[in-house]
């Protein structure tokens, strides 16, 4: 049975704001309280989403989450109406309250890992979300991702939900976003490559010294056992320290992978030529190209401000793929030749196309942080909430709930008002009737 892609990028959220919260994430430290353009953001995003949906590629919407989220600041003691459990929370511990507003749901990337059914024993496909158990602001996603991944995948028969791993430092995981996924053609078994950033429980070993390194091993281990795969069919490959001190904080900041392709930096892994020799020699289809990126030819500096690696490669054909880059690609001259480079050399990337995707990018999100990737066959895609698949009514129905629901602008005093709260819920009340979702969020319950 044929099997494809299928993007599911997140929807920006009415609140969408900079918090400085990611530390070893440059771009979100540095636009720190900065006014916010919600409207512009989620616009943006969506255009994205029709673009390659005009391109032919299959494309569905993942729904923001609701922030702030008065569930959690309630939990952590702040009491009364809505309105008050702002108040307070914002008067007494201003950076709670500012973790508990995130945007970070967007990037749907960390939403979770998700394994095909030609790699899995029980011939299912397999989900877990993400507990993002180094950032806070992070940390209180995963209930309500859990609640949406299961109000999309919703036949027993094809879909397996496990639960977050358990919320702890030693076990913290990042989902998708240090996954990738290598096969000649999608229904075939694929090699699935986790990357972490560090050892949880055994001491001593090798760790970034600047800023965290936010996936462990041990993490990226449970989920290979949760979702059964089969150990030949896996690679693990620690993250060099020296990239996430330099600011890459996720894999997907300095490699990406597509079928039998992937484009990686020389100094993304700790030991990278033995790496990609061992995928190499996993992978079952017939040629595997290996793009390396020179520090020569683009320097780790580059890499991060231009989000290279955060670009999707996606397959336009059997054997082509094109790249949807972010438009600083186009900007850095080092890169754009790259890019350039390649598309001219004998690989199967042919083509590229930069969007403008500047609001998520100012919080260290690019083309590939914004989207989940879920290979499906087409028994299983025609068994999910068809609801969610983007078509041009869809796209035009979320462009005109946008215009109608979002602010243009947004400061970080606007997050304490109840009427932002009251306006973001009649948001996202009415969406979830869009996408046929149910209640997926506290405030529905
Ligand atoms: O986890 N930024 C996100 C960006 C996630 C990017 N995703 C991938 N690379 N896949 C993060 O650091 C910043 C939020 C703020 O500062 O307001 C933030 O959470």
């Amino acid at each position: 049975m044929q099997a494809f892609e299928v993007n599911f990028d997140g929807i920006v959220g009415p609140s969408h704001n900079y918090g400085a919260l990611s530390f070893g994430n440059v771009a979100s430290i540095a636009s720190g309280s900065g006014v916010s353009r919600p409207k512009q953001a989620a616009l943006q995003g969506l255009q994205k989403m029709k673009a390659l949906h005009d391109l032919g590629f299959k494309q569905a919407v993942s729904p923001p989450h609701d922030r702030p989220h008065i569930a959690t600041l309630r939990r952590l003691g702040f009491s009364g109406a809505d309105a008050e459990v702002l108040k307070s929370a914002a008067k007494f511990a201003p950076e709670v309250f500012a973790a508990c507003c995130s945007a970070s749901s967007m990037w749907t990337a960390n939403a979770a890992t998700v394994s095909p059914s030609a790699d899995s024993l029980d011939g299912k496909v397999h989900f877990t979300p993400a507990n993002l158990s180094n950032k806070f602001h992070r940390s209180i996603e995963h209930s309500t991702t859990a609640r949406s991944l299961k109000a999309i995948f919703t036949d027993e028969r094809y879909f397996n939900h496990h639960d977050a791993l358990p919320l702890s430092e030693y076990l913290g995981d990042e989902g998708a976003a240090n996954h990738s996924r290598f096969c000649q053609n999608y229904n075939d078994v694929g090699v699935q490559f986790f990357v972490f950033g560090r050892y949880g429980f055994k001491q001593n070993q090798l760790a970034s010294e600047k800023f965290p390194a936010r996936q462990t091993y041990e993490a990226s281990a449970a989920i290979t056992r949760l979702h059964q795969l089969k150990p030949e069919n896996v690679v693990f490959a620690q993250q060099h320290p020296e990239m996430i001190d330099a600011g890459v904080f996720h894999n997907d900041v300095i490699s990406v992978g597509n079928k039998n392709v992937i484009m990686y930096h020389e100094n993304a892994f700790v030991n990278t030529a033995q790496v990609i020799a061992e995928l190499e020699d996993k992978f079952s289809g017939q040629n595997f190209y290996p793009l390396k990126v020179k520090n020569s030819e683009v320097t780790v500096n580059d890499a991060v401000k231009s989000y290279l690696f955060n670009s999707q490669l996606v397959s336009i054909s059997d054997d082509e793929m094109i790249i949807i880059a972010p438009q600083e690609c186009h900007e850095n001259k080092a890169v754009h030749q790259w890019i350039m480079n390649t598309i001219e050399a004998d690989n199967p990337v042919s083509d590229v196309r930069f969007f403008d995707l500047k609001q998520s990018m100012k919080n260290g999100g690019g083309p590939a942080c914004l989207r989940l990737r879920v290979v499906l066959n087409e028994q299983e895609f025609a068994a999910i909430n068809s609801s969610v698949i983007l078509t041009d009514e869809l796209y035009n129905t979320l462009v005109r709930w946008v215009e109608r629901h979002y602010r243009d602008e947004l400061t970080f005093d606007d997050l304490k008002e109840a009427k932002l709260l009251e306006e973001s819920h009649a948001a996202l009340n009415e969406l979830t009737e869009i996408l046929n979702l149910g209640k997926i969020y506290s405030f529905q319950m």
